[in-house]
């Protein structure tokens, strides 16, 4: 038996992406209820909505990301289509996701919780219609024994602050943060053990929008909107800890294995620094301090971080017990700047000849999931917990069949790498949670044709469609590899 007895087995989804009723039972308005549909195949991004305070409405492209213009209030505009709003209606369909999951076998769920259903305007006033929404959502999965793994921020900031004042670039943020900690660790501690604070935190360098509900993009903007963030995670993991020890707090990253294209030094020097913009977050949340590099980067651009007493401390304190992260490809870099670019997701990778990519452009590659598995665990030396991977490709559906077969073929690959990873060099791997278990609503293009679920949910780009669910042929291949605990990969003959 090469995976651990309590593996945690799963899948993974985010409020926004996934539940829709964005305004019922007393939610507030969130940073990603303001972003319009785009088109990955072509190129078309999706936009950020406002409006100016003499009426006239405008938007921004969320990537790449640019200020938002003086004055601006971000808004839901009348003849604007935002897919989250409905989403595939997993407020109303829960019960009956969550019985297919336990019928796949999860042994754990990793979901967020959306700050803006508990405070609809992210202070203040608790909303209990909400904090009753999740009791029953977490008294579900415990029915089935699947433990729910949960990110108390994916992309979801309350709009009332970013208004108010611009997010994460604002201290108030830490506090209110903290207080949403309190309240959703106070109410949950019985119910769940494992808790993520702010998912893919690097995503501050390139979608500060969804990172961080900034309106500002300049780095001394985000240098300062992630030292909020770093603040309010540690403080988030000490409070888990004296409310409940038993407790696992973890932070999240957007994690990519890293080639440099030749063994040109200047091609591993580059190498090393896109290493460096990764590790940053990690090395702050697993280690409790800003590394060298960083500093003198700040240096450099003068940027001033606004350090108070005690904060150092509180960095040094709150290091996370495990490290989640994201894996789906693998970058490439060289130090020669006219190469040619491929989309990627959203990171700056040059063409790798020996990998393949998925119709949306990103370079499948599960042996660099075995490489990033060995450089976290040797830099960290922290329990890893894959908490996303997928293929985001169309699915073509016909009399309720679904045969994916390439998902199948991406997935074992993949369970394949974290197998030899951990019966080879000895990683030591928590779990494993598909991202978008179910069909759900894309974070990059707000498409719904992007699917990653092993369950097909009726639903087209406009959001018009029953939203009922199907099992595709990916349902019943990952029930076996559950079953078996890893052992059974239906390899192909
Ligand atoms: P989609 C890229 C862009 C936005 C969010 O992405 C991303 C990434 C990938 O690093 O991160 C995660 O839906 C994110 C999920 C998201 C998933 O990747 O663009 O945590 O919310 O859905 C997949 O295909």
């Amino acid at each position: 038996m090469v995976f651990p007895k309590d593996f945690l087995w799963g899948g993974a989804t985010a409020a926004h992406q996934f539940e829709g009723n964005y305004q019922g039972d007393g939610k507030g308005l969130c940073s990603a209820d303001c972003v319009t549909r785009g088109d990955g195949r072509k190129n078309i991004q999706r936009r950020v909505t406002f409006k100016m305070p003499d009426g006239k409405t405008g938007s921004q492209v969320v990537f790449p990301y640019a200020d938002l213009p003086k004055g601006a209030i971000v808004q839901c505009l009348e003849d604007e289509y935002y897919p989250t709003h409905e989403a595939v209606d997993h407020y109303h369909h829960f019960k009956e996701d969550i019985a297919l999951m336990a019928e796949m076998g999860f042994k754990c769920y990793r979901m967020s919780i959306n700050w803006s259903r508990i405070y609809p305007l992210g202070y203040g006033k608790v909303n209990e219609e909400g904090l009753k929404f999740y009791d029953e959502l977490f008294d579900e999965c415990l029915k089935y024994n699947i433990e729910p793994v949960v990110t108390l921020f994916h992309f979801e900031t309350p709009l009332q602050l970013v208004n108010e004042m611009g997010d994460w670039i604002d201290r108030r943020c830490v506090t209110y943060f903290v207080e949403y900690c309190k309240t959703v660790f106070t109410r949950y501690q019985n119910k769940v053990k494992y808790w993520m604070t702010f998912n893919e935190i690097n995503n501050m360098e390139i979608l500060p929008l969804y990172a961080g509900g900034m309106v500002r993009n300049d780095d001394q903007a985000k240098a300062i909107g992630s030292y909020h963030q770093f603040l309010a995670s540690a403080k988030a993991v000490k409070l888990a800890h004296q409310i409940n020890p038993d407790m696992k707090v973890g932070m999240m990253i957007a994690y990519t294995a890293c080639y440099a294209l030749t063994c040109n030094p200047v091609d591993e020097l580059k190498k090393m620094k896109d290493d460096q913009i990764r590790h940053f977050y990690m090395d702050v949340q697993c280690r409790g301090a800003y590394p060298a590099y960083k500093l003198k980067e700040y240096e450099r651009k003068g940027i001033v971080l606004p350090i108070q007493e005690d904060d150092l401390k509180i960095l040094k304190e709150g290091t996370v017990d495990y490290i989640g992260f994201s894996y789906y490809s693998s970058s490439c870099v060289s130090g020669d700047p006219k190469r040619e670019i491929t989309s990627g997701n959203m990171t700056t990778s040059v063409i790798n000849p020996y990998l393949e990519k998925s119709a949306w452009g990103w370079l499948i590659d599960p042996m660099g999931l075995r490489i990033a598995l060995n450089q976290l665990q040797e830099r960290y030396q922290l329990p890893l917990f894959i908490v996303e991977n997928g293929l985001g490709a169309l699915d073509h559906f016909e009399d309720g069949a679904i045969h994916d077969d390439y998902r199948i073929d991406y997935l074992r690959k993949h369970v394949q790498a974290m197998k030899d990873a951990i019966e080879i060099d000895g990683i030591d791997l928590m779990g494993y949670t598909p991202w978008g278990c179910i069909d759900l609503i894309s974070a990059g293009t707000g498409e719904m044709q992007k699917r990653y679920g092993f369950v097909y949910v009726d639903n087209d780009d406009l959001g018009n469609g029953t939203k009922k669910r199907y099992k595709k042929d990916s349902f019943y291949w990952y029930q076996k590899v559950i079953q078996s605990n890893g052992n059974d990969l239906g390899d192909k003959a």
